[in-house]
C-alpha cells in the first residue's frame, strides 16, 4: 500500500483512471495495483493532480491561518466515530473547539458519571450504564426554509442502533433513542419540510437506515435469506420512533428532498447476502426512495405489522408489495455495484449516488421519481439522468451551489470536481460535454467530504473539508496509531487549492459546515432548567431519610457552600451541586477521591451524582476545573463516619 500510494501521489494522471474489476476486489483495501488497464472515458480527465502541490496557498494568503484572536467564520460538526462523540470545529482554521459526548462516557464533563447524563445515556436496573461503546458516523442538523435553524443536530450510533440529539443552544446531547429490530444503524438525515402541510417548512422527522439485516424478530436463525433491514422514522421533537418500513436489501446512507416528499437510502446489498462475495455479486444495486406521505397514510390506515416487543408500526416496502406505482410506498432505482453515499444537490433537483465498486456517479432527478409515483414514468430507472465515470472508489459528494459536485475517490486518493449539468448532457449523448472540471490529490484515501453550506439551499462554495482515512506520512510519527487527516481545500476558484492538513483524533466519518451566524449558543445556563437546582447557598445541607441521604451544595468561586459534610457508612447518597457563578467560562469541577466521582458544573448548571458511602474516612472533594486564583483551595471535606 505504501509504495502504491507513493507512486500514485507522485505520478497521478490518466493511467490511474481505470475501471475496477470484480475479481480485483478481494484485495479491496487500497487495491489500486490490481486494477485493469482500461481507461475511463470520462470525457475530460485533466491530470490536474500534479499541479495541486504547486498550487497550494502561500502561507501569507492562506485563509486557514487565522491571526491570534481572530474567530472562524464557519462551524463544523464532525462525528467522532467510535469515540462516540461529536466534535465542533471552527473553519476554515480547522481548530477543534469542543467535543460533545453523546453515547460514551467522557471524563472531562463527567458524562456517564452524573445522574443527568446517565438518564440520557440509558441505564440498567442496577443503575449502571447500558452501553459504554458506540460508533458515530453521520451528523446532520435541523432545517428551516432549506437552511439550518440552529435548533438540533442528530448523530447515529451504528453499534447499538441509537440516535442521539444535540441541542445546539448548549451543545449538549439531550436525548437518545434506541431503534427496535435494527442492527448497524448507519445513514441518518432529518427531513426539511412536511410532505403534506406547506406550513411545516422545517424538520419534524429524522430518517434512519438499518444496514445489517437480522431475523425479525431476532431469534438467532442462521438462514440469512430470512434476514431483513428496516428504514425508520424518528420524531424530531419527542425522539419516539414513529414508523418503520420493511424493505428488500439494506440501507446505507440517507438523503431527503427539500420538499419533504422523498427520503432515500443507497443500497449496496440488494443481494441480501451474508458474505461480502454475495453482497457484490450483482452488477447493479439500488437507491431506494420512500414516499413519506403515502407511508404515513398507510400507518394511519392501520396497514402495518409489529415485530417482537416493539409497538412501532412497520409498513411493507418490499418490491413485491409495491408494484403499482400509483399506490407504491417505495421505488427502487437501480445504481451500479455497491454504491456508497447519497447526497441531495442544493438546487433541490437531484440525488447523487456514488458507485464505490463502480467508477461512476448516478444522478437521479427527483421530479421524475415523483412522476413515477404518479404513474407518469414507466420505470423507476427512467429517473436516472446521468451515470458518468469519475474515477476509482467514488464515495461521497458535496456541492458548491454553482452547479458543481465534488466527489471523493477513495482508491484514487483524489477529489474530483465535476459539473452536474455537463454530466447530464454527456449522458444524454453529447460526448463533447466536458463534465470533469478538476481533480486534486488528497492525503490519503478520502471517505466523506463536505463543502460549506453544501447540504442546504445556501451552498456557498467557499471551503471543502475532506476526511482522509489515512494520514500516513503527513504528521510526526506517534507509533502505530495514526491520526486521521482532515484536509481543507479552497473551492472558491476554478481550481481546487489545498489549504491545510489537520490531524484529528480517530475516527470521524461525516461532518457538516455552516455559517457561524446560524447558531446563537448560550454560554450560561438558567437555574430553572434544572428541577434539582440549589438556588441559594442557604439551601445547602445534608437531608437524611433513613439510609437515603441528599447532600445539597453550591459553588461560587473560590468556595463550595459547605466546608465539610458528614455521612454514615452505608448511606445511599445523592449529591446535588449547583454552580451559582454567572460569569461566562466559569466552570467548576467536583471530584470525590476513591469514589470514582468527577464532573463539572458550568455557570448556573446543576448536576447530581449518586453513590453508596461504603468507604469510611475523610475525603477531600476538590474542584477539578481551573476557576480562580484560589482554585487549589476550593475544596470541601466529605467525612464518612
Ligand atoms: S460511511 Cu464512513 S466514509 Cu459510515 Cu458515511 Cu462513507
Ligand atoms: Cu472551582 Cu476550580
Ligand atoms: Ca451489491
Amino acid at each position: 500500500m505504501n509504495e502504491d500510494k507513493k507512486n500514485s501521489a507522485e505520478a497521478p494522471g490518466l493511467a490511474r483512471r481505470r475501471f475496477i474489476n470484480t475479481a480485483a476486489l478481494t484485495g479491496l483495501t487500497l487495491g489500486v495495483a490490481a486494477c485493469s488497464d482500461k481507461k475511463s472515458g470520462d470525457g475530460a480527465a485533466p491530470a490536474a493532480g500534479a499541479s495541486a502541490a504547486a498550487a497550494q496557498h502561500s502561507a501569507a494568503a492562506n485563509p486557514s491561518h487565522l491571526k491570534p484572536g481572530e474567530l472562524d467564520s464557519y462551524y463544523g460538526l464532525w462525528s467522532g466515530g467510535h469515540t462516540g462523540d461529536v466534535r465542533v470545529l471552527g473553519l476554515p482554521s480547522g481548530r477543534e473547539i469542543l467535543r460533545i459526548p453523546c453515547f460514551n462516557p467522557d471524563a472531562l464533563v463527567g458524562w456517564g458519571i452524573t445522574n443527568e447524563s446517565k438518564k440520557v445515556m440509558g441505564t440498567k436496573a442496577d443503575g449502571s450504564l447500558r452501553y459504554t461503546v458506540a460508533d458515530t458516523h453521520h451528523v446532520h442538523a435541523s432545517y428551516k426554509d432549506g437552511n439550518y435553524d440552529g435548533r438540533y443536530a442528530w448523530v447515529n450510533d451504528k453499534i447499538n442502533s441509537r440516535i442521539a440529539r444535540i441541542r445546539l443552544d448548549y451543545f449538549i446531547c439531550d436525548k437518545i433513542t434506541e431503534l427496535p429490530n435494527v442492527q448497524g444503524f448507519h445513514g441518518i438525515f432529518p427531513d426539511k419540510a412536511d410532505p403534506v402541510d406547506p406550513k411545516i417548512n422545517y424538520t419534524t422527522r429524522v430518517f434512519c437506515g438499518g444496514e445489517f439485516a437480522i431475523p425479525l424478530p431476532n431469534t438467532g436463525t442462521e438462514d440469512g435469506s430470512k434476514y431483513r433491514s428496516l428504514f425508520s422514522c424518528v420524531d424530531a421533537e419527542t425522539m419516539d420512533v414513529r414508523w418503520q418500513v420493511l424493505i428488500d436489501g439494506n440501507c446505507d446512507l440517507v438523503a431527503t428532498s427539500y420538499d419533504g416528499k422523498l427520503a432515500a437510502t443507497n443500497q449496496y446489498n440488494t443481494e441480501m447476502g451474508a458474505k461480502y462475495e454475495d453482497m457484490m455479486s450483482a452488477e447493479r444495486d439500488a437507491c431506494l426512495f420512500f414516499n413519506v406521505a403515502r407511508i404515513e397514510a398507510a400507518v394511519k390506515a392501520g396497514k402495518f405489522k409489529t415485530y417482537g416487543d416493539s409497538k412501532v408500526p412497520v409498513v411493507d416496502g418490499t418490491r413485491d408489495a409495491n408494484k403499482d406505482p400509483k399506490t407504491a410506498l417505495t421505488a427502487y432505482v437501480s445504481v451500479p455495484k455497491n454504491p456508497h453515499g447519497v447526497n441531495a444537490s442544493p438546487d433541490a433537483k437531484y440525488f447523487i449516488c456514488a458507485g464505490k465498486l463502480s467508477p461512476t456517479a448516478t444522478v437521479i432527478e427527483l421530479a421524475k421519481v415523483l412522476d413515477y409515483f404518479e404513474g407518469k414514468l414507466e420505470a423507476p430507472d427512467k429517473a436516472i439522468v446521468a451515470e458518468v465515470e469519475l474515477g476509482l472508489g467514488p464515495l461521497h459528494t458535496a456541492f458548491d451551489g454553482r452547479g458543481n459536485a465534488y466527489t471523493t475517490l477513495f482508491l484514487d486518493s483524489q477529489v474530483v470536481k465535476w459539473n452536474v449539468d455537463a454530466a447530464i448532457k454527456f449522458h444524454g449523448g453529447d460526448k463533447s460535454a466536458k463534465y470533469v472540471v478538476d481533480r486534486i490529490d488528497v492525503q490519503y484515501q478520502p471517505g466523506h467530504l463536505n463543502a460549506s453550506q453544501s447540504e442546504t439551499r445556501a451552498a456557498d462554495g467557499k471551503y471543502l473539508a475532506v476526511g482522509c482515512k489515512f494520514s500516513k506520512d503527513r504528521f510526526l510519527p506517534v507509533g502505530p496509531l495514526h491520526p486521521e487527516n482532515e484536509q481543507m481545500i479552497d473551492i472558491s476558484g476554478d481550481k481546487m487549492v489545498l489549504m491545510a492538513d489537520h490531524p484529528v483524533r480517530g475516527e470521524p466519518h461525516d461532518f457538516i459546515i455552516f455559517k457561524r451566524d446560524l447558531l446563537k449558543p448560550k454560554q450560561v445556563y438558567t437555574l430553572d432548567e434544572f428541577p434539582l437546582a440549589v438556588k441559594d447557598p442557604k439551601d445547602s445541607g445534608v437531608e437524611r431519610n433513613g439510609k437515603k441521604v441528599t447532600v445539597r451544595l453550591t459553588s461560587l468561586a473560590p468556595a463550595f457552600s459547605m466546608r465539610e459534610f458528614k455521612l454514615k457508612r452505608g448511606d445511599e447518597v445523592t449529591l446535588i451541586l449547583t454552580n451559582l457563578d454567572k460569569v461566562e467560562d466559569l466552570t467548576h469541577g467536583f471530584a470525590i477521591p476513591k469514589y470514582n466521582v468527577n464532573f463539572i458544573v458550568n455557570p448556573q448548571e446543576t448536576a447530581s451524582v449518586s453513590f453508596v458511602a461504603d468507604k469510611p474516612g475523610v475525603f477531600w472533594c476538590y474542584c477539578t476545573h481551573f476557576c480562580h486564583a484560589l482554585h487549589l483551595e476550593m475544596r470541601t471535606r466529605m467525612i464518612v463516619e
